[in-house]
Protein backbone atom coordinates (compact mmCIF):
# COMPACT_ATOMS: atom_id res chain seq x y z
CA UNK A 1 0.00 0.00 0.00
CA UNK A 2 1.43 3.14 -0.50
CA UNK A 3 0.34 5.90 1.70
CA UNK A 4 0.57 8.56 -1.38
CA UNK A 5 -2.21 6.46 -3.17
CA UNK A 6 -5.70 8.56 -2.73
CA UNK A 7 -8.88 7.95 -4.46
CA UNK A 8 -11.70 10.59 -4.48
CA UNK A 9 -15.06 9.51 -5.08
CA UNK A 10 -17.47 12.42 -6.66
CA UNK A 11 -13.38 14.47 -7.84
CA UNK A 12 -15.16 16.04 -10.54
CA UNK A 13 -17.99 17.68 -7.77
CA UNK A 14 -18.42 21.60 -6.20
CA UNK A 15 -16.25 20.18 -3.35
CA UNK A 16 -14.28 17.00 -4.79
CA UNK A 17 -12.18 19.30 -8.09
CA UNK A 18 -10.67 21.59 -5.57
CA UNK A 19 -9.71 18.74 -3.42
CA UNK A 20 -8.08 17.05 -5.99
CA UNK A 21 -5.72 19.66 -7.18
CA UNK A 22 -4.81 20.20 -3.89
CA UNK A 23 -3.71 16.43 -2.59
CA UNK A 24 -2.41 16.33 -6.20
CA UNK A 25 -0.12 19.93 -5.71
CA UNK A 26 1.02 18.09 -2.52
CA UNK A 27 2.33 14.83 -4.35
CA UNK A 28 -0.41 12.51 -3.53
CA UNK A 29 -1.44 10.43 -6.70
CA UNK A 30 -4.85 11.25 -7.14
CA UNK A 31 -7.45 8.74 -8.84
CA UNK A 32 -11.00 10.73 -9.61
CA UNK A 33 -13.77 8.23 -9.76
CA UNK A 34 -17.43 9.73 -10.85
CA UNK A 35 -19.88 8.52 -13.59
CA UNK A 36 -20.31 11.96 -14.10
CA UNK A 37 -24.08 12.43 -12.79
CA UNK A 38 -24.00 15.87 -11.12
CA UNK A 39 -23.41 17.12 -15.09
CA UNK A 40 -26.30 14.97 -15.94
CA UNK A 41 -28.46 16.56 -13.59
CA UNK A 42 -27.66 20.05 -15.07
CA UNK A 43 -29.30 18.44 -18.33
CA UNK A 44 -32.29 17.33 -16.36
CA UNK A 45 -32.87 20.77 -14.74
CA UNK A 46 -31.86 22.94 -17.71
CA UNK A 47 -29.42 25.07 -15.63
CA UNK A 48 -25.57 25.29 -15.88
CA UNK A 49 -22.82 26.37 -13.24
CA UNK A 50 -22.58 29.85 -13.26
CA UNK A 51 -18.82 29.28 -14.02
CA UNK A 52 -18.15 27.41 -17.00
CA UNK A 53 -16.67 24.09 -16.12
CA UNK A 54 -14.57 21.90 -18.94
CA UNK A 55 -15.13 18.71 -19.19
CA UNK A 56 -13.14 16.48 -16.87
CA UNK A 57 -10.62 15.29 -19.71
CA UNK A 58 -9.66 19.17 -20.34
CA UNK A 59 -9.41 19.65 -16.51
CA UNK A 60 -7.05 16.71 -16.25
CA UNK A 61 -4.81 17.75 -19.21
CA UNK A 62 -4.90 21.52 -18.03
CA UNK A 63 -3.55 20.28 -14.94
CA UNK A 64 -0.56 18.28 -16.26
CA UNK A 65 0.25 20.71 -18.77
CA UNK A 66 0.19 23.23 -16.29
CA UNK A 67 2.07 21.63 -13.00
CA UNK A 68 3.74 18.21 -14.63
CA UNK A 69 1.17 16.28 -12.16
CA UNK A 70 -1.03 13.69 -13.25
CA UNK A 71 -4.39 12.79 -12.02
CA UNK A 72 -6.04 9.14 -13.09
CA UNK A 73 -10.02 9.42 -13.69
CA UNK A 74 -12.36 6.03 -13.78
CA UNK A 75 -15.78 5.92 -14.50
CA UNK A 76 -17.39 4.41 -11.85
CA UNK A 77 -21.00 4.23 -10.72
CA UNK A 78 -20.39 4.05 -7.52
CA UNK A 79 -23.78 3.07 -5.80
CA UNK A 80 -23.69 0.31 -9.10
CA UNK A 81 -20.58 -1.21 -10.39
CA UNK A 82 -19.05 -2.77 -6.73
CA UNK A 83 -16.72 -5.16 -8.61
CA UNK A 84 -15.03 -2.07 -10.48
CA UNK A 85 -14.63 -0.47 -7.11
CA UNK A 86 -12.74 -3.71 -5.68
CA UNK A 87 -10.63 -4.09 -8.85
CA UNK A 88 -9.89 -0.49 -8.58
CA UNK A 89 -8.60 -1.19 -4.49
CA UNK A 90 -7.02 -3.71 -5.68
CA UNK A 91 -4.70 -2.06 -8.86
CA UNK A 92 -4.34 1.30 -6.70
CA UNK A 93 -4.19 0.06 -3.19
CA UNK A 94 -4.89 3.46 -1.94
CA UNK A 95 -4.08 4.36 1.50
CA UNK A 96 -6.97 6.62 2.14
CA UNK A 97 -10.31 7.10 0.20
CA UNK A 98 -12.52 10.18 0.57
CA UNK A 99 -16.09 10.30 0.21
CA UNK A 100 -18.55 12.64 -2.09
CA UNK A 101 -20.57 10.93 -4.61
CA UNK A 102 -23.56 11.17 -3.14
CA UNK A 103 -26.73 13.27 -4.37
CA UNK A 104 -25.99 16.64 -2.09
CA UNK A 105 -29.13 18.94 -2.66
CA UNK A 106 -31.79 19.34 0.06
CA UNK A 107 -34.17 20.47 -2.61
CA UNK A 108 -33.28 18.19 -5.35
CA UNK A 109 -33.87 15.09 -3.00
CA UNK A 110 -37.37 17.11 -2.30
CA UNK A 111 -38.89 17.02 -5.82
CA UNK A 112 -40.75 14.13 -6.62
CA UNK A 113 -40.96 10.27 -5.11
CA UNK A 114 -38.15 9.73 -8.23
CA UNK A 115 -35.81 12.01 -6.69
CA UNK A 116 -36.46 10.73 -2.71
CA UNK A 117 -35.99 7.07 -4.52
CA UNK A 118 -33.11 8.05 -6.45
CA UNK A 119 -31.11 9.88 -3.54
CA UNK A 120 -31.89 7.19 -1.39
CA UNK A 121 -30.68 4.32 -3.63
CA UNK A 122 -27.77 6.42 -4.63
CA UNK A 123 -26.28 7.71 -1.56
CA UNK A 124 -26.87 4.69 0.56
CA UNK A 125 -25.44 1.64 -1.82
CA UNK A 126 -22.58 4.35 -2.26
CA UNK A 127 -21.75 4.41 1.13
CA UNK A 128 -22.43 0.71 1.84
CA UNK A 129 -20.10 -0.28 -1.40
CA UNK A 130 -17.07 1.82 -0.47
CA UNK A 131 -17.38 0.41 2.73
CA UNK A 132 -17.95 -4.06 1.55
CA UNK A 133 -15.31 -2.90 -0.39
CA UNK A 134 -12.67 -1.86 1.44
CA UNK A 135 -13.57 -4.94 3.91
CA UNK A 136 -13.20 -7.50 0.32
CA UNK A 137 -10.36 -5.75 -0.37
CA UNK A 138 -8.12 -6.92 2.57
CA UNK A 139 -6.56 -3.67 2.84
CA UNK A 140 -6.45 -1.62 5.76
CA UNK A 141 -7.84 2.00 3.82
CA UNK A 142 -8.68 4.78 5.78
CA UNK A 143 -12.25 6.23 4.69
CA UNK A 144 -13.29 9.81 4.80
CA UNK A 145 -16.64 10.71 4.49
CA UNK A 146 -18.45 14.10 3.86
CA UNK A 147 -21.42 14.43 5.80
CA UNK A 148 -23.00 17.34 6.89
CA UNK A 149 -23.98 19.29 9.99
CA UNK A 150 -28.09 18.71 9.28
CA UNK A 151 -27.61 15.08 11.03
CA UNK A 152 -28.29 16.96 14.01
CA UNK A 153 -31.06 19.11 12.96
CA UNK A 154 -32.00 22.71 13.61
CA UNK A 155 -33.99 23.11 16.59
CA UNK A 156 -32.71 25.11 19.28
CA UNK A 157 -30.15 22.12 21.40
CA UNK A 158 -29.32 24.66 23.93
CA UNK A 159 -25.39 24.08 24.06
CA UNK A 160 -22.49 23.53 21.76
CA UNK A 161 -23.07 20.74 19.44
CA UNK A 162 -20.57 18.60 20.16
CA UNK A 163 -18.65 16.28 17.37
CA UNK A 164 -20.65 13.31 16.70
CA UNK A 165 -20.97 11.97 20.38
CA UNK A 166 -22.94 12.95 23.80
CA UNK A 167 -22.51 11.97 26.98
CA UNK A 168 -25.72 11.31 28.72
CA UNK A 169 -26.72 9.54 31.97
CA UNK A 170 -28.57 7.07 32.40
CA UNK A 171 -30.04 5.15 35.66
CA UNK A 172 -29.04 1.39 35.75
CA UNK A 173 -29.51 -1.32 38.77
CA UNK A 174 -25.94 -0.20 40.11
CA UNK A 175 -26.93 3.72 39.62
CA UNK A 176 -26.49 6.58 37.77
CA UNK A 177 -24.43 6.03 34.73
CA UNK A 178 -22.88 7.90 31.80
CA UNK A 179 -22.90 6.10 28.34
CA UNK A 180 -21.59 8.30 24.75
CA UNK A 181 -24.25 7.94 22.30
CA UNK A 182 -24.38 9.14 18.70
CA UNK A 183 -25.46 12.58 18.95
CA UNK A 184 -29.49 12.10 18.35
CA UNK A 185 -29.94 12.14 14.29
CA UNK A 186 -33.04 14.67 13.27
CA UNK A 187 -33.06 14.93 9.39
CA UNK A 188 -34.61 17.65 7.51
CA UNK A 189 -34.51 16.30 3.72
CA UNK A 190 -34.39 12.99 2.32
CA UNK A 191 -31.02 14.33 1.26
CA UNK A 192 -30.64 14.85 5.19
CA UNK A 193 -31.94 11.87 6.43
CA UNK A 194 -29.84 9.52 3.43
CA UNK A 195 -26.78 10.87 5.59
CA UNK A 196 -27.83 10.12 9.23
CA UNK A 197 -28.31 6.66 7.70
CA UNK A 198 -24.71 6.67 6.16
CA UNK A 199 -23.58 7.25 9.81
CA UNK A 200 -25.05 4.40 10.85
CA UNK A 201 -23.71 2.25 8.69
CA UNK A 202 -20.23 3.52 10.16
CA UNK A 203 -20.54 2.98 13.16
CA UNK A 204 -21.43 -0.79 11.88
CA UNK A 205 -18.60 -1.11 9.92
CA UNK A 206 -16.24 0.41 12.10
CA UNK A 207 -17.53 -1.90 15.29
CA UNK A 208 -17.48 -5.32 13.12
CA UNK A 209 -14.26 -4.90 10.32
CA UNK A 210 -12.53 -1.87 12.85
CA UNK A 211 -12.32 -0.07 8.97
CA UNK A 212 -10.93 3.51 9.78
CA UNK A 213 -13.29 6.15 9.62
CA UNK A 214 -13.42 9.70 9.77
CA UNK A 215 -16.69 11.22 9.25
CA UNK A 216 -16.75 15.34 8.30
CA UNK A 217 -20.04 16.72 9.39
CA UNK A 218 -19.78 19.86 6.89
CA UNK A 219 -21.35 23.15 7.12
CA UNK A 220 -22.63 24.73 3.70
CA UNK A 221 -19.98 25.10 1.85
CA UNK A 222 -19.26 28.95 0.44
CA UNK A 223 -16.91 30.84 -1.90
CA UNK A 224 -16.11 28.49 -4.86
CA UNK A 225 -11.91 29.06 -5.62
CA UNK A 226 -9.02 27.84 -3.92
CA UNK A 227 -5.35 29.17 -5.61
CA UNK A 228 -5.23 25.77 -7.51
CA UNK A 229 -8.67 26.70 -9.80
CA UNK A 230 -7.56 30.20 -10.02
CA UNK A 231 -4.52 29.12 -11.91
CA UNK A 232 -6.05 28.86 -14.93
CA UNK A 233 -9.67 29.16 -16.49
CA UNK A 234 -10.13 25.29 -17.49
CA UNK A 235 -9.23 24.72 -13.55
CA UNK A 236 -12.53 26.84 -12.72
CA UNK A 237 -14.92 25.41 -10.28
CA UNK A 238 -18.68 24.97 -10.11
CA UNK A 239 -20.71 28.02 -9.06
CA UNK A 240 -24.19 26.20 -8.55
CA UNK A 241 -26.83 29.38 -8.11
CA UNK A 242 -30.32 28.03 -8.88
CA UNK A 243 -32.94 26.65 -6.39
CA UNK A 244 -32.15 23.56 -6.27
CA UNK A 245 -28.09 22.84 -6.24
CA UNK A 246 -27.24 26.65 -5.05
CA UNK A 247 -26.95 27.19 -1.62
CA UNK A 248 -27.68 30.21 0.10
CA UNK A 249 -24.96 32.31 0.71
CA UNK A 250 -23.64 31.99 -2.94
CA UNK A 251 -26.98 32.31 -4.26
CA UNK A 252 -27.22 35.87 -2.41
CA UNK A 253 -23.90 36.93 -3.86
CA UNK A 254 -24.74 35.92 -6.74
CA UNK A 255 -27.89 37.34 -6.40
CA UNK A 256 -26.61 41.01 -5.36
CA UNK A 257 -24.37 41.15 -8.63
CA UNK A 258 -27.11 40.22 -11.22
CA UNK A 259 -29.68 42.75 -9.13
CA UNK A 260 -31.80 40.17 -8.25
CA UNK A 261 -33.70 40.45 -4.68
CA UNK A 262 -31.90 38.36 -2.47
CA UNK A 263 -34.54 35.23 -1.50
CA UNK A 264 -35.15 34.54 1.90
CA UNK A 265 -36.99 32.03 2.82
CA UNK A 266 -39.70 32.79 5.52
CA UNK A 267 -38.53 34.91 8.15
CA UNK A 268 -34.80 34.53 7.95
CA UNK A 269 -35.01 33.25 11.24
CA UNK A 270 -33.19 30.06 10.65
CA UNK A 271 -29.41 29.50 11.71
CA UNK A 272 -26.60 27.53 9.85
CA UNK A 273 -23.21 26.27 9.82
CA UNK A 274 -20.70 27.56 7.05
CA UNK A 275 -17.28 26.93 5.95
CA UNK A 276 -15.20 28.61 2.99
CA UNK A 277 -14.49 26.27 -0.06
CA UNK A 278 -10.92 26.86 1.20
CA UNK A 279 -11.10 25.59 4.42
CA UNK A 280 -12.90 22.98 3.52
CA UNK A 281 -10.06 21.40 1.43
CA UNK A 282 -7.95 22.40 4.12
CA UNK A 283 -10.22 20.29 6.49
CA UNK A 284 -10.29 17.21 4.22
CA UNK A 285 -6.42 17.13 3.79
CA UNK A 286 -5.94 17.78 7.61
CA UNK A 287 -8.58 14.25 7.61
CA UNK A 288 -6.18 12.40 5.44
CA UNK A 289 -2.80 13.31 7.40
CA UNK A 290 -4.70 12.24 10.88
CA UNK A 291 -6.40 8.91 10.27
CA UNK A 292 -8.20 7.32 13.10
CA UNK A 293 -5.75 4.06 14.86
CA UNK A 294 -6.72 0.98 14.15
CA UNK A 295 -10.10 -0.32 16.56
CA UNK A 296 -10.45 3.32 17.37
CA UNK A 297 -14.14 4.26 16.76
CA UNK A 298 -15.27 6.44 13.91
CA UNK A 299 -13.63 10.23 14.41
CA UNK A 300 -16.11 12.67 13.86
CA UNK A 301 -15.55 16.50 13.31
CA UNK A 302 -17.62 19.24 12.56
CA UNK A 303 -16.48 20.97 9.88
CA UNK A 304 -17.71 24.29 10.15
CA UNK A 305 -16.13 27.61 11.13
CA UNK A 306 -19.09 29.65 12.08
CA UNK A 307 -22.55 30.25 11.98
CA UNK A 308 -25.22 32.32 10.61
CA UNK A 309 -28.67 33.42 10.67
CA UNK A 310 -29.77 33.58 7.18
CA UNK A 311 -31.53 37.12 7.54
CA UNK A 312 -28.36 38.72 9.16
CA UNK A 313 -26.35 37.40 6.36
CA UNK A 314 -28.64 38.79 3.60
CA UNK A 315 -28.50 42.20 5.52
CA UNK A 316 -24.87 42.28 5.64
CA UNK A 317 -24.74 41.63 1.87
CA UNK A 318 -27.50 44.40 1.31
CA UNK A 319 -24.96 46.78 3.35
CA UNK A 320 -21.78 45.88 0.85
CA UNK A 321 -23.96 45.65 -2.33
CA UNK A 322 -26.70 47.87 -2.01
CA UNK A 323 -28.81 45.04 -3.04
CA UNK A 324 -32.78 44.31 -1.69
CA UNK A 325 -34.10 41.67 0.48
CA UNK A 326 -37.47 40.07 -0.40
CA UNK A 327 -39.04 37.26 1.76
CA UNK A 328 -40.52 34.05 -0.22
CA UNK A 329 -42.90 31.60 1.48
CA UNK A 330 -40.41 29.32 2.97
CA UNK A 331 -40.60 26.03 0.41
CA UNK A 332 -39.02 23.71 3.27
CA UNK A 333 -40.19 22.54 6.72
CA UNK A 334 -37.94 23.95 9.12
CA UNK A 335 -38.13 25.51 12.29
CA UNK A 336 -39.23 29.19 11.43
CA UNK A 337 -35.54 30.42 13.84
CA UNK A 338 -33.70 28.42 15.68
CA UNK A 339 -30.33 29.40 17.45
CA UNK A 340 -26.47 27.13 16.99
CA UNK A 341 -23.46 26.64 18.00
CA UNK A 342 -20.34 23.94 17.15
CA UNK A 343 -17.56 22.54 19.18
CA UNK A 344 -15.35 21.94 16.25
CA UNK A 345 -12.07 21.79 18.43
CA UNK A 346 -10.37 18.67 16.41
CA UNK A 347 -9.94 20.76 13.22
CA UNK A 348 -8.47 24.00 15.39
CA UNK A 349 -6.38 21.03 17.59
CA UNK A 350 -4.87 20.39 13.71
CA UNK A 351 -4.13 23.51 12.84
CA UNK A 352 -6.93 24.80 11.00
CA UNK A 353 -6.83 28.64 10.84
CA UNK A 354 -10.37 29.62 9.87
CA UNK A 355 -11.41 31.81 7.08
CA UNK A 356 -14.52 34.08 8.25
CA UNK A 357 -16.60 36.19 6.56
CA UNK A 358 -14.84 38.77 7.18
CA UNK A 359 -12.10 38.00 5.27
CA UNK A 360 -12.55 39.88 2.62
CA UNK A 361 -13.39 36.59 0.25
CA UNK A 362 -17.22 37.38 -0.06
CA UNK A 363 -15.79 40.23 -2.14
CA UNK A 364 -13.66 37.49 -3.82
CA UNK A 365 -16.60 35.19 -4.49
CA UNK A 366 -18.75 38.10 -6.19
CA UNK A 367 -15.87 38.79 -8.22
CA UNK A 368 -16.46 35.53 -9.75
CA UNK A 369 -20.13 35.99 -10.19
CA UNK A 370 -19.59 39.34 -11.91
CA UNK A 371 -16.84 37.58 -14.44
CA UNK A 372 -19.45 35.23 -15.74
CA UNK A 373 -23.18 37.76 -15.23
CA UNK A 374 -24.26 36.44 -18.46
CA UNK A 375 -24.52 32.86 -18.08
CA UNK A 376 -26.96 33.27 -15.14
CA UNK A 377 -30.62 32.35 -16.38
CA UNK A 378 -32.82 34.32 -14.10
CA UNK A 379 -35.59 31.81 -14.65
CA UNK A 380 -33.67 29.56 -12.56
CA UNK A 381 -33.08 31.14 -9.85
CA UNK A 382 -36.87 30.81 -7.44
CA UNK A 383 -37.29 27.79 -5.35
CA UNK A 384 -39.78 25.35 -6.97
CA UNK A 385 -39.15 22.22 -5.18
CA UNK A 386 -41.62 22.23 -2.55
CA UNK A 387 -41.50 19.73 0.95
CA UNK A 388 -44.69 18.96 0.73
CA UNK A 389 -48.01 19.27 -1.11
CA UNK A 390 -49.21 22.11 1.00
CA UNK A 391 -46.69 24.51 -0.32
CA UNK A 392 -46.95 26.32 -3.19
CA UNK A 393 -44.26 28.14 -5.51
CA UNK A 394 -43.72 31.56 -4.33
CA UNK A 395 -42.38 33.33 -7.28
CA UNK A 396 -43.06 36.98 -6.33
CA UNK A 397 -42.11 37.22 -2.98
CA UNK A 398 -43.03 40.17 -0.25
CA UNK A 399 -41.58 42.93 1.21
CA UNK A 400 -42.40 41.63 4.45
CA UNK A 401 -41.20 38.21 6.98
CA UNK A 402 -42.94 35.57 6.40
CA UNK A 403 -44.51 33.46 8.83
P1 LIG B 1 -21.53 17.72 -6.11
O1 LIG B 1 -22.87 17.22 -6.54
O2 LIG B 1 -21.00 18.95 -6.76
O3 LIG B 1 -20.44 16.55 -6.27
C1 LIG B 1 -20.72 15.22 -6.08
C2 LIG B 1 -19.96 14.41 -7.13
O4 LIG B 1 -20.25 13.03 -6.94
C3 LIG B 1 -20.42 14.78 -8.55
O5 LIG B 1 -19.30 14.97 -9.38
C4 LIG B 1 -21.23 13.56 -8.99
O6 LIG B 1 -21.18 13.34 -10.39
C5 LIG B 1 -20.59 12.44 -8.19
N1 LIG B 1 -21.48 11.31 -7.91
C6 LIG B 1 -22.71 11.33 -7.30
N2 LIG B 1 -23.21 10.08 -7.25
C7 LIG B 1 -22.28 9.26 -7.79
C8 LIG B 1 -22.21 7.86 -8.03
N3 LIG B 1 -23.21 7.05 -7.70
N4 LIG B 1 -21.10 7.35 -8.61
C9 LIG B 1 -20.06 8.17 -8.96
N5 LIG B 1 -20.08 9.49 -8.77
C10 LIG B 1 -21.17 10.04 -8.20
O7 LIG B 1 -21.61 17.90 -4.53
P2 LIG B 1 -20.59 18.65 -3.55
O8 LIG B 1 -21.16 19.97 -3.23
O9 LIG B 1 -19.22 18.55 -4.09
O10 LIG B 1 -20.73 17.76 -2.25
C11 LIG B 1 -19.86 16.64 -2.06
C12 LIG B 1 -20.18 15.97 -0.75
O11 LIG B 1 -20.03 16.91 0.32
C13 LIG B 1 -21.62 15.46 -0.67
O12 LIG B 1 -21.64 14.18 -0.12
C14 LIG B 1 -22.32 16.46 0.23
O13 LIG B 1 -23.33 15.82 0.97
C15 LIG B 1 -21.19 16.97 1.11
N6 LIG B 1 -21.44 18.33 1.56
C16 LIG B 1 -21.54 19.36 0.67
C17 LIG B 1 -21.79 20.66 1.12
C18 LIG B 1 -21.94 21.84 0.19
O14 LIG B 1 -22.26 22.95 0.66
N7 LIG B 1 -21.73 21.68 -1.12
C19 LIG B 1 -21.91 20.89 2.51
C20 LIG B 1 -21.82 19.82 3.38
C21 LIG B 1 -21.57 18.55 2.89
N1 LIG C 1 -32.33 29.59 2.21
C1 LIG C 1 -32.88 30.84 2.00
N2 LIG C 1 -32.84 31.35 0.75
C2 LIG C 1 -32.26 30.69 -0.31
C3 LIG C 1 -31.69 29.41 -0.09
C4 LIG C 1 -31.76 28.89 1.18
O1 LIG C 1 -33.39 31.48 2.92
O2 LIG C 1 -32.26 31.23 -1.42
C5 LIG C 1 -32.32 29.01 3.58
C6 LIG C 1 -32.96 27.64 3.68
O3 LIG C 1 -34.35 27.74 3.97
C7 LIG C 1 -32.16 26.98 4.79
C8 LIG C 1 -30.79 27.62 4.69
O4 LIG C 1 -30.96 28.80 3.91
O5 LIG C 1 -32.70 27.31 6.03
C9 LIG C 1 -29.70 26.74 4.08
O6 LIG C 1 -30.11 26.28 2.81
P1 LIG C 1 -29.03 25.82 1.72
O7 LIG C 1 -29.73 25.47 0.46
O8 LIG C 1 -27.94 26.81 1.65
O9 LIG C 1 -28.37 24.53 2.44
P2 LIG C 1 -28.91 23.06 2.66
O10 LIG C 1 -30.16 22.78 1.94
O11 LIG C 1 -28.93 22.84 4.14
O12 LIG C 1 -27.79 22.15 2.02
C10 LIG C 1 -26.42 22.54 1.85
C11 LIG C 1 -25.76 21.54 0.91
C12 LIG C 1 -25.77 20.14 1.55
C13 LIG C 1 -25.11 20.21 2.91
C14 LIG C 1 -25.79 21.27 3.78
C15 LIG C 1 -25.02 21.48 5.08
O13 LIG C 1 -26.44 21.52 -0.34
O14 LIG C 1 -25.07 19.23 0.71
O15 LIG C 1 -25.18 18.97 3.54
O16 LIG C 1 -25.76 22.54 3.10
S1 LIG C 1 -26.13 21.78 6.38
O17 LIG C 1 -26.89 22.98 6.11
O18 LIG C 1 -25.30 21.91 7.55
O19 LIG C 1 -27.03 20.65 6.48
Amino acid sequence: MCKKNVIVFGGDGFCGWPLCLRLSNAGYNVTVVDNLVRRKTDIELECDSLTPISPLSVRINAWKELTGKEIKFEYINVSDHYHRILTLFDRVKPSAVVHYAEQRAAPYSMKSSHHKRYTVNNNINATHNVLCAIVESGLDIHLIHLGTTGVYGYGTAGMKIPEGYLTVKVDTDGGEKELEILYPASPGSVYHLTKTMDALAFLYYNKNDEVRITDLHQGIVWGTATDETMMDERLVNRFDYDGDYGTVLNRFLMQAVIGHPLTVYGTGGQTRAFIHMKDSVNCVKLAIDNPPKKGERVKIFNQTTECHNIHILAKKIVRLTDSEIRYYSNPRNEAVKNDLAFVNDSFLDLGLNPITLDDGLLVEAMDIAQRYVDRCDRDKIIATSMWNKDKKVDRKGSKKPRR
